[in-house]
């Protein structure tokens, strides 16, 4: 059995196929148990495979305690965000059951079972513990003849990608993201959930989303519609109810009082990113910031990028040029020269390191909160490779699925907070990063050229802070500099490329 087992290993269909003869083998000729299951040896096998080759036994409607998995990344506890199931709900297997979500990400975790869920342990928002029972399945059907402690530590699956997808009528083939108590609420309050704007992850209509729509639909049913206003004041005119000069006249600024309160305050607990980001920043406040800040004409800059951007080059390998990729390639070439920039200090700022890697972190807003991944290595990659490796740092932090490794290790941060809008910042170092810098939004203005002549200019501010127990305001300037040389005349990054 153990040879014919890794004989197998090498392919899941292979597996499958084997489980059943595997299973036939084994009534036919009712191998002892023993010899049945190779202890431990399976396990190596692909999860999904794992119960396949347990020789197994009927426990119908035996209650199997459903642990949260270890998910990695040396997450202990998560929130639990939502429940997708209740008491009393049926289940299949790979059926999502609820979304938690840690300081770093957020996961939906889905059942190996089918069953019946007989308990939930956790309500929403309570802290949830890696290897404490999440829910309890009856299961129907069999379960593995591997000890329940062993075989549960693997049962929940974080799947981080996996969204709950709604088919609407055969009017409306297309499908909505959201979860199954979201799609109760919907059909409950008669809803057409494409009518909802979602806030989740790719447009997935969150509760709060929902929540939200309904009371709009019973705020805008209960106030009446300002197009029916006019008329409603036309037809009392003509009924004599009330006079020409009584009605309003346009030109008037009228102040709106709301007649009632407007709502109520809400207290939520500070969770999942936004509780990572009161931490960091909490940490910040020890260091003594030093802020500089300068104009950067980017003319030149905007023009390079822009016939880049439409070059067959950037076109065929389907990058994505934006400026991001030469701020963060400037910013490496620049610490070369100030490699204290990229250093970090210990808790009692008695000892700095010098890092050899540039690893160049950038603020990123999604839908889950702000977070830093970096780019690891710049030194070592051309603008093309920092690019791509944006790419795909923005494409798994938008789905908050970015691993401990692109979230940590940072030694140098840029904030591109203009590409939202604004000019200076005042940004926060990342301890134990000893500098960071903002970066405003690129704006055609009117500057002087050397001839004294206005002229169009693409400009852009940045905001640097620094730890001013270790970086002096000199050093700074200087590397602000250099870094401003760069992008003001792009081709002398040529000449400094390694
Ligand atoms: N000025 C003008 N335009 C800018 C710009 C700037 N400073 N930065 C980016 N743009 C442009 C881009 O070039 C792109 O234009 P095209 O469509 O013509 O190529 C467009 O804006 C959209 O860019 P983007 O945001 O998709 O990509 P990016 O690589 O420029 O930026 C990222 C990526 C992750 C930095 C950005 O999306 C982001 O999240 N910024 C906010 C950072 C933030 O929140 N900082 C505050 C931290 S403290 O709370």
């Amino acid at each position: 059995m153990a040879s014919a087992t890794r004989r197998i290993v090498c392919s899941f269909k292979q597996q499958k196929l084997f489980y059943l003869k595997s299973r036939l083998q084994y009534h036919a000729v009712a191998l002892p148990l023993d010899h049945a299951r190779p202890c431990g040896y399976v396990e190596q096998i692909h999860p999904l495979a794992t119960r396949f080759f347990h020789a197994s036994k009927a426990f119908y409607g035996e209650k199997v305690p459903f642990k949260l998995s270890d998910i990695g990344e040396g997450i202990t506890e998560v929130t639990v965000k939502e429940w997708y199931v209740k008491e009393g709900d049926k289940v299949a297997q790979f059926d999502p059951i609820c979304e938690v979500q840690s300081d770093k990400a957020s996961v939906t975790i889905t059942s190996r079972y089918d069953g019946l869920i007989s308990k939930l342990h956790y309500a929403v928002d309570e802290m949830a513990k890696v290897g404490t029972p999440l829910v309890d399945i009856e299961v129907s059907g069999s379960v593995s003849e591997a000890p329940v402690e062993e075989l549960q530590e693997k049962d929940a699956i974080p799947l981080g990608e996996r969204e709950e997808s709604l088919e609407l009528p055969a009017e409306n083939q297309s499908k909505v993201l959201t979860t199954p108590a979201v799609r109760k609420m919907a059909s409950d309050n008669k809803i057409n959930l494409r009518d909802v704007q979602g806030t989740g992850r790719d447009g997935r209509i969150l509760k709060e989303d929902m929540l939200r729509h309904i009371e709009s639909l019973s705020s805008s049913k209960s106030a009446p519609k300002t197009s029916q206003v006019p008329q409603q004041q036309a037809k009392a005119v003509e009924r004599g109810t009330i006079s020409q000069q009584q009605s309003p006249s346009p030109k008037t600024p009228q102040i709106m009082r709301p007649s009632a309160p407007v709502g109520v305050d809400r207290t939520e607990p500070i969770k999942g990113f936004k509780k990572a980001m009161a931490k960091s920043m909490t940490a910040s406040l020890r260091i003594p910031h030093f802020g500089y800040c300068d104009e950067i004409d980017m003319t030149s800059m905007a023009a390079l990028r822009h016939s880049l951007k439409e070059s067959p080059m950037v076109k065929e390998r389907g990058i994505k040029l934006s400026f991001m990729p030469f701020f963060i390639k400037a910013a490496s070439m620049a610490l070369h020269h100030f490699p204290v920039l990229n250093s970090s200090v210990d808790e009692a700022c008695e000892n700095i390191t010098y890092k050899a890697s540039h690893n160049i972190g950038f603020a990123m807003d999604t839908s889950l909160g702000l977070i830093v991944p970096n780019v690891k290595n710049v030194q070592s990659l051309s603008v093309m490779d920092v690019a791509i490796e944006l790419a795909r740092l923005q494409e798994l932090g938008n789905k908050g699925s970015l691993g401990a490794t692109d979230l940590t290790g940072g030694t140098f941060t840029l904030s591109n907070i203009g590409s939202i809008g604004g000019t200076y910042a005042k940004p926060v170092i990342m301890s134990p990063e000893v500098a960071i810098g903002a970066i405003g939004r690129v704006q055609v203005l009117p500057r002087f050229n050397s001839k004294g002549e206005v002229v169009r200019a693409s400009i852009m501010q940045v905001s640097w802070s620094a730890d001013h127990r270790v970086i002096d305001g000199a050093s700074m300037a200087r590397f602000s500099n250099l870094w401003k040389a760069y992008l003001e005349n792009p081709s002398t990054m040529i000449l400094d490329l390694k």
